[in-house]
């Protein structure tokens, strides 16, 4: 039993992932001493039904100068933060000096077109290298974590702001009665907190447990963020499904009673209910599904082993930590795994070290099935590696259930 991060309920632990390592920590090499495990496990709170972490990981620890993700590493992902910028230029910063604050704003992907429009912004980005990516394109970032005490600053300095938003960010905050609270301070009376984080009905649906690392701390629902932002003088007002990074939701969130609740909210919350998305039943039939998936991936790959086909992976994402290093896949499985981003190239997986290397050598190295860890980016990276199946390779996915593409 642990206590709820939003309500101090008790939450009950219905999954357990087992000893894992930082997801996004790649080492430089597998004799290095003192790699960070932690036991992962998830549950869902009795009183607000917030599906949670039992434990969080220091921040410090998933943050910091050397965080290995760019946002800006999809062509997919760019075009949605670009529309997603454009549209709150058109709707919600329209006034004589409009202001918007980004929690974890990343290389830059969603306020470089906020800044091209000449609208006034601010990010906040506690991962040094990542930040400096988006300083070098003349954005404005203060390099500090998201929370009260930081959001009061920027609010005496800045004054309020119209919106502020945060993408896959809030999910990874489990100081979230902090973040509400800065958001208080810092939101103008009628501004609006949107965020958008991976959704539990797409992960259940999808079974899609690599969702669940380190770095992600909640798992939202319409229902469960209605509770939270009600419990903290806010209400939610819309809930939009969007299909990137395998299904997620954007929130809206206004000061309680100053704008009208959507009719697409009271249509997901009516679904929600019916779907029974944080019933301990549901939750333990995905815990079921969970371990279908671990075998039937572990046979396969063992059985390609044992018929002697190469099997490499594309994409070492945080996500790939959870499936490696929950179902012992290791060098001895997938030799190597191809990533475009050069902070990962080189070194090793965490937890499973598994080499790290250029997709340069996913073109030249002809391979018989390529594991595709990547699979929330399955039709930007099979377009573009379309030559890798005219060879005769095969894409293996295990997202919603192990399978090989097309077959
Ligand atoms: O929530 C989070 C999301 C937004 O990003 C963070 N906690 C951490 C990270 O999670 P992830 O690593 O699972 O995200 P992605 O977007 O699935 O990662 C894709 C990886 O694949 C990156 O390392 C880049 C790489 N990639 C590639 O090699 N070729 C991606 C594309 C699109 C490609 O064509
Ligand atoms: N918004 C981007 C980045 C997501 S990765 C996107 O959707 O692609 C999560 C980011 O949140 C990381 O860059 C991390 O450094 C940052 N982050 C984590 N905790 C934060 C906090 N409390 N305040 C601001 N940023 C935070
Ligand atoms: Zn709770």
């Amino acid at each position: 039993m642990s206590t709820c991060r939003v309500c101090d309920g008790d939450v009950v632990e219905f999954l357990d992932l087992g000893r894992q390592p930082l997801s996004d920590h790649f080492r430089s090499g597998p004799g290095l001493p003192g790699e960070f495990f932690y036991r992962l496990a998830v549950g869902v709170c009795g009183d607000c039904t917030m599906v949670q972490l039992m434990k969080e990981v220091p921040r410090e620890k998933m943050f910091h100068e050397d965080y290995p993700y760019y946002s800006s590493g999809s062509s997919v992902m760019q075009k949605h933060f670009e529309d997603t910028a454009r549209r709150f230029l058109k709707t919600e910063l329209t006034g004589p000096d409009p202001f918007i604050v980004e929690i974890g704003s990343n290389d830059g992907v969603l306020l470089r077109t906020i800044h091209e429009a000449g609208v006034r912004h601010l990010g906040f980005e506690p991962s040094g290298k990542v930040a400096d990516v988006a300083r070098a394109s003349g954005l404005r970032v203060h390099g500090d974590f998201f929370e009260e005490v930081s959001a009061i600053e920027v609010h005496e300095s800045e004054g309020s702001a119209d919106v502020v938003y945060g993408a896959n960010t809030i999910c990874h905050i489990p100081y979230l009665k902090s973040v509400f609270r800065g958001v208080d301070a810092l939101l103008a009376p009628d501004g609006v907190f949107v965020f958008e984080d991976p959704y539990l009905g797409d992960i259940l649906e999808k079974r899609s447990f690599d969702q669940i690392y380190d770095e992600h701390f909640f798992f939202f629902t319409a229902r469960s963020v209605q509770a939270m932002a009600a419990r903290f003088g806010f209400e939610l007002i819309d809930a939009e499904r969007l299909p990137v990074h395998g299904g997620e939701v954007r929130y809206t969130i206004a000061r309680a009673g100053a704008r009208r609740p959507s009719e697409a909210l009271v249509r997901l919350i009516a679904e929600e209910d019916a779907r029974g998305l944080s019933d301990l039943c549901r939750l333990h039939r995905f815990v079921a599904d969970i371990h279908g998936i671990r075998d039937d991936l572990v046979g396969l790959l063992r059985r390609l082993k044992d018929e002697g086909k190469t099997v490499v992976a594309y994409g070492a994402t945080a996500k790939s930590a959870t499936v490696t290093n929950f179902c012992g896949i290791g060098p001895d499985l997938v030799a190597w795994v191809c990533d475009t981003t050069p902070a990962k190239q080189g070194r090793l997986t965490p937890g499973m070290h598994i080499p790290v290397r250029s997709p340069d050598a996913f073109a030249t190295e002809a391979a018989d099935y390529a594991l595709l860890f990547a699979w929330n980016h399955a039709e930007e990276i099979m377009a573009k590696e379309q030559e890798f199946r005219r060879a005769g390779g095969q894409w293996i996915l295990y997202v919603p259930e192990v399978h090989i593409a097309g077959a």
